[in-house]
């Protein structure tokens, strides 16, 4: 027969400690303040950030967003995460050429206003990117 004579005093132990840590804590000063803490998102600032790049996801058949907001000179990076070949061709003469699957295409404005774009290949896509100073 084995029989686990320690268990007890472990568990015990273990409680032991536990408890010093609590009342350590809690009499210690606060150190911080949980309500102010979700004020500062730190991860969703992509889409439509003030100093890091915009993006556009291509697929098959639409641009996503439609509607982009950028500031002058915030770089724009278009992937074409469909499966067909598609086009980012503005109305302005800013032209991609054919984005096969997976390709990018980078454009940076540096005039404000409003863009207007489409696919060469599915006149349905369409989409605008609005520049704002
Ligand atoms: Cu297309």
């Amino acid at each position: 027969m084995i029989r686990p004579k320690t268990s007890f005093l472990g568990a015990g132990a273990v409680l032991l400690a536990a408890g010093l840590l609590l009342g350590a804590c809690g009499g210690g000063t606060t150190t911080a303040a949980p309500t102010t803490a979700p004020t500062t998102a730190p991860t969703t600032a992509a889409s439509s950030g003030t100093g890091a790049g915009a993006g556009v996801a291509i697929a098959d058949f639409s641009f996503t967003p439609a509607d982009l907001s950028v500031k002058v000179g915030q770089e724009i990076t278009w992937t074409n995460g469909g499966s067909a070949s598609h086009t980012v061709t503005f109305d302005s003469g800013v032209d991609s050429g054919t984005l096969k699957a997976g390709a990018t295409f980078k454009h940076t404005f540096d005039a404000a206003g409003s863009f207007t774009y489409h696919c060469n290949f599915h006149p349905a896509m369409k989409a605008t990117v609005t520049v704002t100073p």
